[in-house]
């Protein structure tokens, strides 16, 4: 880089009093180190030398200044954010459930970083309890159990170079007391080891490369929320009969056909898995046979490709997996004997 100086500030050294008209006094600043995002890396020296050109009879002549010297200090800066799009579903009483923040070196040198997660926030109904902070050590974005590395605060404290970001997975177990569309909010902090507080605040000679460590506007500090939320389904039951009699009416005598019908009905959110619903025919009365119903349309007694099914002298009808707000209604009839 080169730039051309103000003349009038050194046209009064008598050495200079030939300095050309057309502006020969060059002033040079050798950057040695790349610049990042966070800005030129902390220990690089800034060296800046001027130098001037007269002409004599004997021809040019040029002279330089001493340099000087500065080395860059250390920016401690650091950002944490979380990576879920988006807050995470869990249910009561589920243990090690995941969520994922990105801690990223926001400082001009490389820095080792302490972690901490906190479950009892406010703002939120309820407490997640943080089972463990793990490091996404094979950078895939994942958690993958057993593979990535538990955080142990002390002994494995993330070291970033500036602008690196590590992914990190806090696990934590939901109370059993939480409900559905209940929230759940997790921070996690990540601060410099050198240090933290008001912004400016310098650590001498503590600095990457032999400078300061200068506390940069972040406080050197930072702290994200993840949150869960309780995604709950629930089932209910209802039964009901309906009778006809062999005389056209309603009473309840021998030969008359029970129509028993059972609705399911989930609710909250998510949904049921695998839900699955049986009947066993009641004593003093007989399964008429194929009769079963699932939402008004026939089932064969077959263990077949419909969902139901009669055999020891029980009806089951499998529903698959359910979402809330869906209610399925089985039905079958029964001769009273
Ligand atoms: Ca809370
Ligand atoms: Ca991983
Ligand atoms: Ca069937």
């Amino acid at each position: 880089m080169h730039m051309t100086n103000d003349r009038a500030a050194i046209s009064s050294r008598p050495a200079l009093k030939h300095i050309l008209a057309a502006g020969t006094i060059i002033a040079s600043l050798f950057a040695a180190s790349p610049v990042f995002a966070q800005g030129t890396v902390a220990g690089t020296l800034i060296d800046n030398k001027a130098t001037a050109s007269y002409d004599t009879p004997q021809g040019e002549t040029t002279i330089e200044s001493n340099t000087v010297s500065l080395r860059v200090d250390e920016l401690l800066n650091v950002t944490v954010a979380s990576a879920d799009s988006g807050d995470v579903s869990a249910t009561p009483a589920v243990t090690n459930r995941v969520l994922r923040y990105t801690v990223t070196n926001s400082g001009n040198g490389s820095e080792a970083f302490s972690l901490a997660a906190d479950g009892n926030v406010g703002g939120d109904d309820f407490n997640p309890t943080i089972t463990s902070i793990v490091l996404d050590t094979n950078d895939n974005g994942v958690y993958d159990a057993g593979v990535d590395t538990v955080y142990v605060p002390g002994s494995n404290d993330p070291v970033l170079a500036p602008d690196a970001t590590i992914r990190v997975f806090v696990l934590a177990t939901i109370p059993g007391s939480a409900t559905d569309g209940q929230r759940g909010i997790v921070d996690l902090t990540a601060t410099t080891l050198t240090g933290s507080g008001t912004p400016g605040t310098t650590f001498a000679g503590q600095g990457q490369g032999g400078g300061n460590a200068v506390v940069g506007a972040t406080t050197a500090t930072a702290t994200d929320d993840g949150r869960f939320v309780i995604s709950q389904a629930t089932a209910a039951l209802v039964k009901s009969a309906s009778v006809i009699d062999p005389f056209g009416g309603a009473t309840q005598v021998p030969g008359s056909i029970i129509t028993y019908s059972i609705a399911a009905t989930v609710s909250g959110s998510g949904s049921l898995t695998n839900l699955r619903v049986g009947d066993v025919i009641p004593d003093g009365t007989t399964y008429q046979t194929n009769s079963i119903t699932l939402d008004g349309v026939a089932l064969t007694d077959a263990a077949d490709a419909d969902a139901g099914r009669f055999s020891a002298g029980a009806i089951a009808v499998s529903l698959g997996n359910v979402s809330a707000g869906t209610t399925r209604t089985v039905a079958f009839r029964v001769t009273i004997d």
